[in-house]
C-alpha cells in the first residue's frame, strides 16, 4: 500500500494543489513570469472516473475538456481544431499551423515502429506480460529539444506509464511542469480517460491515477481567483458514466469534425454512435449553437439537451 496522499475524485486533488500552492508556494520566475511554486508533489486518484470539476465559480470547461480529448484521440497536431475549443491556444504555441510539443495524441497513437504506435505497443507489453513494467510512453521526444528554448509550447507531461496491479490497470503521469489552476484539471481529465481507454481496450479493471508533478506553480495573475475558489462552494465532484463501445471512437472523431466544420446546419444531426458518446458530441452541438448563434436558430435544441447528464456544466447556453 503506498503512503501517498490520495483523492477520490479530480476536484479533491485540485482543490488540494491550489491550497498547496497557495500555503507552501515560493515565488520565482521562469521565463519572467512570476509564480507561486511547489516542487515534487505526488497523489493519487483512486476513482479516475470521479473527474467532473462542479465549483461553480472555477467555470470548468467541459465541452474543452471533450474537445481536447478528441483532439488528442484523433492524433492531430492541427492548431486549427484544439483553438476552435480555446483562444488560449493563439498565444500558447509556437508554429503558425501545428501545436507540436502538446499534440499528445499524435505522440501517442502515430505508428513508430512494426506498424505499431506507442499506444498499441503499451498495450501488447499488457497483454503479453501483465506484471511488465515497460508500458510506457514517452511524451517528450528527442525532437522536442529542437523547440525547448524558442517555442511556448513545450510538452508538460513527459511520460505516461500503464501498470498493472491485482487485476486493474493503473496509469502514472510524470509532468515537468503543471499549472495549478488551468491546466492541471484537463491533463489529469484527459489522462484518466485515457486510462480507462486502456482499461476497455485491455479488459483490466480501472485502477488509480497517480499524478507527478516537477513543478507545479500558480501564476501571479490566477492568485485571487484561486484564493476565491477555495473559499468558494465547492460542489460534490461528479462521476462520468462507464465508458462503453470504444470501437465507436473514429465514428465519434468523425461527427466532431463534422461539428466543428459545419456553418450551415440544414438537418438534424443524427449519431449512429451509443448513448456514451452521443451525450458527448451533444455537448459539442450545445457549445457550436453558443459560439455561432445563426447556426443555433437551425437547431432543434431539445434533443441535444435532453437527458445529458453534462448540461449543468453548459449554462452559458441560454435555453
Ligand atoms: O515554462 P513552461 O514551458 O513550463 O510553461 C508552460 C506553462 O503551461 C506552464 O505553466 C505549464 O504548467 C502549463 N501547462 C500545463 O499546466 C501547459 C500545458 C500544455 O502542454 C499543459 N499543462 N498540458
Amino acid at each position: 500500500m503506498s503512503n501517498l496522499e490520495s483523492f477520490s475524485s479530480i476536484q479533491d486533488a485540485y482543490v488540494h494543489c491550489l491550497k498547496n500552492v497557495l500555503d507552501n508556494g515560493a515565488s520565482v520566475a521562469p521565463r519572467g513570469i512570476k509564480t507561486y511554486e511547489v516542487l515534487g508533489p505526488s497523489f493519487r486518484i483512486l476513482n479516475p472516473r470521479n473527474r467532473l470539476i462542479n465549483i461553480p465559480i472555477r467555470n470548468w470547461k467541459i465541452y474543452y475538456a471533450f474537445g481536447e480529448l478528441l483532439w488528442h484521440l484523433s492524433g492531430s497536431r492541427a492548431k486549427s481544431f484544439i483553438r476552435y475549443y480555446s483562444r488560449f491556444w493563439e498565444k500558447y504555441y509556437c508554429g503558425e499551423l501545428t501545436v507540436e510539443g502538446s499534440s499528445y495524441g499524435r505522440k501517442l497513437f502515430t505508428t513508430i515502429c512494426d506498424n505499431e504506435s506507442p499506444w498499441t505497443k503499451a498495450k501488447e507489453l499488457i497483454l503479453k506480460d501483465p506484471d511488465t513494467r515497460r508500458a510506457i510512453i514517452p511524451l517528450f521526444l528527442n525532437n522536442d529539444f529542437n523547440s525547448i528554448d524558442k517555442c511556448q509550447d513545450v510538452a508538460c507531461c513527459c511520460m505516461i506509464q500503464f501498470i498493472v496491479r491485482d487485476n486493474k490497470i493503473n496509469l502514472i503521469c510524470n509532468m515537468r511542469s503543471n499549472d495549478a489552476f488551468l491546466g492541471l484539471s484537463y491533463d489529469i481529465f484527459l489522462f484518466t480517460m485515457l486510462l480507462e481507454l486502456m482499461s476497455v481496450e485491455t479488459g483490466y479493471e480501472l485502477g488509480w491515477y497517480q499524478h507527478n508533478i516537477a513543478s507545479l506553480h500558480l501564476y501571479e495573475k490566477d492568485y485571487g481567483k484561486a484564493c476565491r475558489i477555495i473559499n468558494s462552494d465547492v460542489r460534490l465532484p461528479r462521476e462520468m458514466p462507464e465508458m462503453k463501445n470504444v470501437e465507436e471512437i473514429p465514428r465519434v472523431i468523425e461527427y466532431e469534425k463534422k461539428i466543428r466544420e459545419c456553418e450551415q446546419w440544414d438537418a438534424e444531426f443524427e449519431f449512429d454512435v451509443s448513448k456514451y458518446w452521443k451525450d458527448i458530441l451533444n455537448c459539442l452541438i450545445i457549445y457550436k449553437a453558443a459560439k455561432y448563434p445563426h447556426i443555433k436558430k437551425m437547431l432543434s435544441m431539445a434533443r441535444v439537451i435532453e437527458n445529458n447528464p453534462y448540461i449543468q456544466w453548459l449554462n452559458f447556453f441560454k435555453f
